[in-house]
Order: C-alpha cells, then sequence, then structure tokens
C-alpha cells in the first residue's frame, strides 16, 4: 500500500474512532464503500420483497381495522425500500443497477422473506418477531459510521416500532380468543421462532463481516449480541401472551444474566440464503413480474420529464 493511501486510511480510521459521522462525498476507502452498497442495498431488497408474505394477507384482513392497519405497515415497507435505495445511490450505484443485481439472484435479501404465510396469525407472528428482530438491529444502526445509513434507521425505527405493536396485538387478540385461535398464534410461533433467530445472519466465529464492520462502527454490535437481545427481549412476550417457544433448551442463565437457548439449525440458514428455501423462487418470480410489468411506468415517466425539461428550456429561453 502506499504512503498515501495508508496516510488516508488511518485519518479515515481516527475519524471513525472519534464518532464523526462519514458523509457521501467525503474520501472513504473502496472497501468501506462497497460493504454499504452491499449491506445497505440487500437491506432495502429485504424492505420491496418483505412486503409479499404481507401482501398476501390484505384481501384476507378479518376486519375493515386489520387491513387499514396492514396496508399502511406494507406501504411503510415501501418506503423504507426507497430510502434505503437512495442512500445507497449516495455511493455512486444506480438503482436500476441494485434492481439488475436482485433479480438476477446476485444480490441476497433477509432469508425471513422466504417462508410462507400461511394463516392470518402469521401476520401477527411477523409484526411481533421480525419487526421485532429488526428492531433490534436498526435501533443499533442510527448510530453507524455512515451518515445517510443512519438517519434513514432514525425513521425507519418509528415506523417499524408502530409495525410491531400491530403484530403483537394480532397476537395478544388471539391468545385472548377461542382455543382454536389460540392454537393458530401457537403454530405461527412455531414456524417463526427459528428463522426469526436466523435474521441476525450467522455465528460470530462463522461471520465473514463482523470484525471488519465494527472496526469501521457499521455494526455496533455483533450478530450473536442482537441474537441474544432478541431471545432475551421476546421469552416474557411470550409468557405474557401465554404461549410457549419451541425450544425444550430455552433457559434463564443467572450468572450470565441471559437466557440460554438451544442450536439453531444453520443448514436450513445456508439453504434458504443460497436461494432453496420455501419460497426464494416464488419471491424472485413476484419481484421479476412487478419489475417487467413496471415497465409502462418508467418510460412514461420519462417520456414526462424529458417534456418537461424541454419546455422548462422553451420558457427560459423565451
Ligand atoms: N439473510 O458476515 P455476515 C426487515 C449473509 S429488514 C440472508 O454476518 P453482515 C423489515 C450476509 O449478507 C431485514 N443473508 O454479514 C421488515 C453475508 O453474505 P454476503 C433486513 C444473510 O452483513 C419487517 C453472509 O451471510 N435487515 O425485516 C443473512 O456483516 C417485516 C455472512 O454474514 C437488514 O438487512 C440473512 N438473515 O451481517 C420488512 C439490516 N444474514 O453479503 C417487512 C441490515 C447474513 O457476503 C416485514 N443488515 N447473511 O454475500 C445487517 O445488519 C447485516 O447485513 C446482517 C448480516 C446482520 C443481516
Amino acid at each position: 500500500m502506499s504512503n498515501s493511501l495508508e496516510n488516508l486510511e488511518q485519518s479515515f480510521q481516527d475519524r471513525i474512532d472519534r464518532g464523526e459521522k462519514i458523509e457521501p462525498k467525503d474520501w472513504m476507502p473502496d472497501r468501506y464503500r462497497k460493504t454499504h452498497i452491499r449491506q445497505i442495498s440487500q437491506h432495502a431488497h429485504s424492505e420491496i420483497v418483505g412486503m409479499l408474505p404481507e401482501g398476501n394477507w390484505i384481501t384476507r384482513a378479518p376486519s375493515l381495522r386489520r387491513k387499514v392497519a396492514l396496508l399502511a405497515k406494507v406501504q411503510d415497507e415501501a418506503g423504507h425500500g426507497l430510502y434505503l435505495y437512495s442512500a445507497t445511490e449516495t455511493l455512486g450505484i444506480t438503482r436500476d443497477e441494485l434492481t439488475e443485481q436482485l433479480l438476477a439472484g446476485k444480490a441476497k435479501y433477509s432469508s425471513i422473506f422466504n417462508y410462507p404465510t400461511l394463516s392470518w396469525a402469521d401476520i401477527g407472528a411477523i409484526g411481533w418477531l421480525v419487526d421485532g428482530a429488526a428492531i433490534i438491529n436498526q435501533v443499533m444502526l442510527t448510530r453507524t459510521s455512515f451518515g445517510p445509513y443512519a438517519r434513514a434507521m432514525v425513521r425507519i425505527c418509528k415506523e417499524e416500532s408502530f409495525h410491531q405493536r400491530q403484530g403483537f396485538e394480532i397476537m395478544l387478540t388471539l391468545c385472548r380468543g377461542t382455543e382454536a385461535q389460540k392454537q393458530m398464534a401457537q403454530y405461527a410461533l412455531d414456524r417463526w421462532w427459528w428463522p426469526c433467530l436466523m435474521m441476525f445472519g450467522p455465528p460470530d466465529a462463522e461471520s465473514t463481516h463482523t470484525e471488519q464492520s465494527m472496526k469501521w462502527k457499521i455494526k455496533l454490535k455483533t450478530n450473536d449480541e442482537l441474537r441474544q437481545q432478541m431471545v432475551d427481549q421476546t421469552v416474557p412476550q411470550a409468557e405474557l401472551l401465554g404461549l410457549t417457544i419451541p425450544d425444550p433448551h430455552l433457559k434463564w442463565n443467572e450468572s450470565r444474566g441471559h437466557y440460554d437457548f438451544g442450536e439453531i439449525d444453520w443448514d436450513e440458514f445456508w439453504r434458504v440464503v443460497k436461494g432453496n428455501g420455501p419460497c426464494n423462487k416464488e419471491r424472485l418470480e413476484a419481484r421479476r413480474k412487478a419489475w417487467e410489468e413496471g415497465a409502462w411506468v418508467r418510460e412514461a415517466a420519462l417520456a414526462y420529464a424529458e417534456k418537461e425539461a424541454e419546455r422548462t428550456a422553451v420558457s427560459a429561453a423565451v
């Protein structure tokens, strides 16, 4: 490495260590830029693909109130995807390129959205557990070192906390309902619990990016630390609902001050990440179809923008 590059990298690291935010036009190491393009775009794709499992229930929500809340939640997720694509674009990549990476199967999105939503209780479980996990991860990211990402996270977290409460309220209503409704809630928890713990990524010992991302303060906590936080936070909530977490090894550990929990099936996690989960093909197919069917909207918007630009140029010339 040349001396000047070394100096640049050192003063960049010093800025990070002092807790300064890095802004898009600041000098940054190429790997810092690439890590952010990877992580923020995967996050954006997760929000967009994440609309699909819930979208499946909009037409079947059990009441008008539930339908309105679910519609608002799914629209928020589209908004989150858009802020995050914009934050990624500040790093010198276009939204079209990001979409192409997703549709070609080159960019990842969260494993959790490759599971099906089989009953209305799954909508409750997604809000309670998936948004619960997302908030734990994203509250940390409000303090991440890249300015546009950190700022986007502040607003996103506020909206996610409403999402989580609507999910918990669905679960609470089901758990206070008939025996069949309570069973539906339990069955949803049984299916979503382990995939939710997988959302935080592989164990620290197998995480390729954690060490460098912690150094750059992209991540302020490791995958395992956040996962533990999720377990500790959720167990009392499940108790309040009167539901059983499907883990026979779950036990309070007085000396650690945390819950111990059972082994996660990492083979399942990698299968899903590599494209072979229950709904991977269906999810990508839906995104491809939406992209193709939206072509005329993009063309029309472009044609309109060109016309407007011409009109402005003509009136400026007059
Ligand atoms: N799924 O070295 P690490 C939401 C990949 S938003 C798929 O530990 P890193 C809102 C990882 O990319 C949910 N792939 O990676 C909502 C890497 O592969 P690569 C999304 C995963 O980045 C709620 C490899 O494994 N949230 O839920 C997963 O340091 C309800 C090695 O892993 C975010 O994206 C996974 N779960 O840590 C919407 C938050 N985990 O890229 C609708 C931002 C890991 O080298 C309804 N992201 N991989 O090919 C992050 O905080 C981090 O990227 C982690 C992973 C923590 C996810």
